[in-house]
């Protein structure tokens, strides 16, 4: 009787793992599949203010990666849904000017801020 009572939590226990892992599998997939430019767990830049113009997303998984050249020194708006780090390069590789993006963080007008400077973007500064 014993055996067969921990038999069935192992397989309790194997069953919530399932789940678990499908869980976490499932945002990755519905994101892929969203026809929106702006995914969760992206950081997405535009041109424009308010959302508008030309867009580009990064998300932490991309690593450092410099912005697109419509939006170098050029960011009117951008959104976060991630945390990341703007970078403004003073002297490769050595001198740079940094800010620190936060899950939730946006901007509706950057570009007279920090966003007329942005060179990069990555994970961490
Ligand atoms: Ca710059």
């Amino acid at each position: 009787m014993k055996a067969t009572t921990s038999g069935t939590r192992i397989a309790t226990v194997m069953g919530a793992l399932a789940l678990a892992m499908l869980a976490s599998a499932m945002p990755a997939t519905a994101s892929t599949a969203s026809p929106s430019a702006h995914r969760a767990g992206d950081i997405c830049l535009w041109t424009g203010k308010d959302f508008s113009g030309s867009s580009w997303c990064w998300n932490p998984g991309n690593g450092y990666v410099d912005v697109p050249p419509a939006l170098h020194d050029n960011v009117g708006s951008f959104m976060a849904h991630a945390d990341g780090c703007f970078i403004n390069w003073i002297s490769v590789p050595d001198r740079k000017e940094t800010r620190v993006v936060r899950n939730g963080d946006y901007r509706k007008v950057y570009k007279n801020d920090f966003g007329g400077k942005i060179d990069a973007v990555a994970p961490r500064c």
